[in-house]
């Protein structure tokens, strides 16, 4: 296909193509940042063919995702929650040579070059010839998931996985010349980048919003015509704590668009109490976001479904070459899937069967054919939208936990959805371990609730079990 943002502007130049805080930019307005931002890109890069980007949402991170994109770069898109130790694993697997960060990020990162934004040249810059083409089989975005047992993998995103994306979402929710949607979700993750995407291919306004503040989002839905928003649970559960009495979304806003997660029946019925018009949504990036998702209308009657699978994707539940099953693991087939793991090709092979993807995910549908998300096998604890592997934070706890047996297991809360939690065996220094443990993971990952006990359950070949544990956490001591 023709360079989507060179399409975009040939077609819609005077459309709004992006808000950021008091400031709005047409397509053809930002596209002359876009194209100078990639000016500065290009004084920095040699030979290199991807680049890594620490980025926030706002100005400077689309501009840096867009301009990359004129240049043909591939992205890697590093999460600014990880440790510097986590962020130079993907650093080192994607073979990077530059990382560009923004201004706010602090950490040195193991890089032959890392360079702020506000350190790129501004003068004597090369003009950037935007590249004609974006090729529906190359790689585009790279984003890292982590994985019960192999260390985190780089998830290849085509131009093609996030066109057909996106023309599946706008066959669900409809499209109009005056849609705009608000990003808050972190344009590193798929939630937030398949908006960027969606939004060259629409032609459909964003709105940046640098931090998730319930309050300030709330009232940027009052006051600015914004159609669509992505949020995770937590967002949308702060949200609707915060939304005031008589406090109403602009009267063009169309869909609350939730994903990453499963909500609760609770939240979505005060969500319907206040008139937010909830789409619940199920994908992973690994299929460059939502692939399943609740048609508006059925909203009310469905509650707790994410749906039905969008146009471009097949689902089953069962193995494939079995008979279809009311309920067992969810197994999909769409152009929206990743063309591989970056470096591991063998990772995605042993998730295929016949060209069906296996999610790792069971569900069931009703007797109308609404899925709904029962599950996920293995150990996998998602807190916030954030997927953390209990052996990733074992692994990086282990080397002072060295003389005992301990677990790290999903603990049920409130607020987050779940959150880790760590038994142990013999009591510890906690405040130094989590120091440690600090250096090498991201804070969303550090346990959060602490457990003791005699001794912890095994398998007969001596394997701890951590589903016991995690269904007897309220008998140990804490
Ligand atoms: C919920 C968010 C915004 C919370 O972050 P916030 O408020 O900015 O936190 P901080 O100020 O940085 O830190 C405050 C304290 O909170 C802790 N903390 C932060 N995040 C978490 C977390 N996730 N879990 C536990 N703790 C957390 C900090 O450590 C700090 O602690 P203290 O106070 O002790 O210092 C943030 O977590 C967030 O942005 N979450 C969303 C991430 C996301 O988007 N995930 C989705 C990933 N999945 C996909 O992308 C596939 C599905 C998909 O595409 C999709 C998803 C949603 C909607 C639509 C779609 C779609 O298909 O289009
Ligand atoms: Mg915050
Ligand atoms: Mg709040």
């Amino acid at each position: 296909m023709e360079n989507w943002l060179s399409k975009r502007v040939a077609n819609t130049p005077d459309r709004i193509a992006v808000y950021y805080q008091n400031q709005s930019w047409t397509f053809a307005e930002i596209q002359t940042k876009i194209l100078f931002f990639a000016s500065q890109i290009q004084a920095e890069i040699n030979s290199e063919k991807r680049i890594g980007l620490v980025l926030y949402n706002n100005l400077a991170g689309y501009l840096a995702i867009m301009a990359a994109q004129q240049l043909g770069l591939e992205l890697v898109l590093l999460n600014r929650r990880l440790s510097a130790v986590e962020l130079n694993d993907q650093i080192k697997d994607a073979g990077l040579q530059l990382v560009l960060t923004d201004g706010g990020y602090q950490e040195d990162l193991a890089v032959h070059k890392q360079l702020n934004f506000k350190d790129l040249p501004t003068t004597g810059l090369a003009e950037v010839e935007p590249v004609a083409e974006f090729p529906n089989d190359d790689t585009t975005s790279i984003m890292y998931t982590s994985g019960t047992t192999s260390r985190p993998k780089g998830v290849c995103q085509t131009f093609g996985n996030h066109f057909y994306s996106a023309m599946s979402s706008a066959l669900n929710l409809g499209l109009s010349a005056d849609d705009c949607w608000l990003v808050a979700v972190p344009i590193f993750h798929i939630s937030g980048f398949s908006i960027l995407m969606r939004h060259l291919i629409y032609g459909a306004a964003v709105v940046l919003e640098e931090r998730f503040d319930a309050q300030l989002i709330n009232q940027r839905l009052v006051d600015l015509p914004v159609t669509h928003m992505s949020v995770v649970p937590v967002m949308l559960q702060d949200m609707l704590a915060d939304l005031q009495p008589g406090q109403h979304y602009n009267k063009h806003f169309r869909a609350m668009l939730v994903g990453g997660g499963p909500s609760k029946e609770n939240t979505l019925r005060e969500a319907q109490a206040h008139g937010v018009p909830v789409v619940q949504c199920y994908g992973m990036t690994e299929t460059s976001s939502q692939v399943v998702a609740l048609d508006p209308e059925y909203a009310l009657d469905k509650i707790g479904s994410v749906g039905k699978p969008l146009f471009s994707v097949e689902l089953r539940l069962g193995k494939p070459g079995s008979a279809q099953q009311q309920a067992g693991d969810v197994w999909i087939k769409t152009p929206n899937l990743t063309k591989g793991y970056l470096n591991q090709p063998h990772l995605l092979a042993e998730k295929m069967q016949a060209g069906w993807f296996q999610t790792g995910d069971y569900g069931h549908f009703d007797e109308e054919g609404f899925l709904y998300i029962d599950g996920r096998s293995g150990d996998m604890i998602s807190s916030g939208g954030e997927n953390i592997f209990p052996d990733e934070v074992e692994n990086a706890l282990a080397d002072q936990l060295v003389r005992q047996d301990f677990a790290v297991v999903g603990q049920a809360d409130e607020h987050w959805g779940a959150v880790p939690a760590l038994v142990l065996t013999e009591p510890v220094d906690l405040a130094a371990l989590l120091a440690v443990g600090r250096q090498r993971l991201a804070h969303y990952k550090l346990p959060k609730h602490f457990y003791l006990t005699a001794s912890l359950p095994k398998t007969a070949s001596g394997k701890i079990k951590r589903s016991a544990i995690a269904q007897n956490l309220a008998n140990y001591k804490e």
